[in-house]
């Protein structure tokens, strides 16, 4: 089934020059970016996104992390594309995630991982209404689709 997911490049990545690098790797994995923009998360925007951890020990540094520099908010289109972005990202501890994944190679910090992705396709609709409308979404095809995915 065609899904669409939220992914976001976090501010480690940003001041570390790597936005290129991770758009590339979901690119070469065949998925399709539809809708792209960098900004700088508002306090409401981070509570929102991490409204589940607000209880956690780790949720007010989670928070300043996230607005410490700017992000870049992404949605993706693809065949089953929650569970794909999900492996292609690997585990939240970095230091855990697998060689191959976007986190197991470019990071080994549980807190500062490079990149977020929806964990449930129910998610992914909660969290690409934060940061886009239906009207900020693209249309258009790749022309490899029948070749990677
Ligand atoms: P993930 O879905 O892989 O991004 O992981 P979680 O939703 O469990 O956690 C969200 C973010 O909280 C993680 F990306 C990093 C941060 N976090 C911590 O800083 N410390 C923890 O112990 C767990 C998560």
């Amino acid at each position: 089934m065609i899904e669409r997911t939220f992914v976001m490049i976090k501010p480690d990545s940003i001041v570390r020059g790597l936005i290129g690098e991770v758009l590339g790797r979901l690119e070469k994995k065949g998925l399709k970016i539809v809708g792209m923009r960098m900004i700088h998360m508002s306090e409401a925007q981070a509570n929102n996104l991490y409204a589940v951890h607000l209880e956690k020990p780790f949720f007010k540094d989670l928070v300043g992390f996230i607005r410490s520099a700017p992000v870049v908010v992404l949605a993706v289109e693809g065949e089953s594309v929650v569970t794909v972005v999900r492996r292609v990202i690997g585990a939240t501890d970095a230091k855990e995630a697998l060689p191959g994944t976007v986190r197991g190679d470019l990071s080994c910090s549980k807190s500062m991982n490079v990149i977020h992705a929806s964990d449930s396709l129910e998610n992914a609709q909660k969290e690409l209404s934060i940061f886009f409308t239906d009207s900020d979404l693209m249309k258009y095809s790749r022309l490899d689709a029948n070749w990677v995915c």
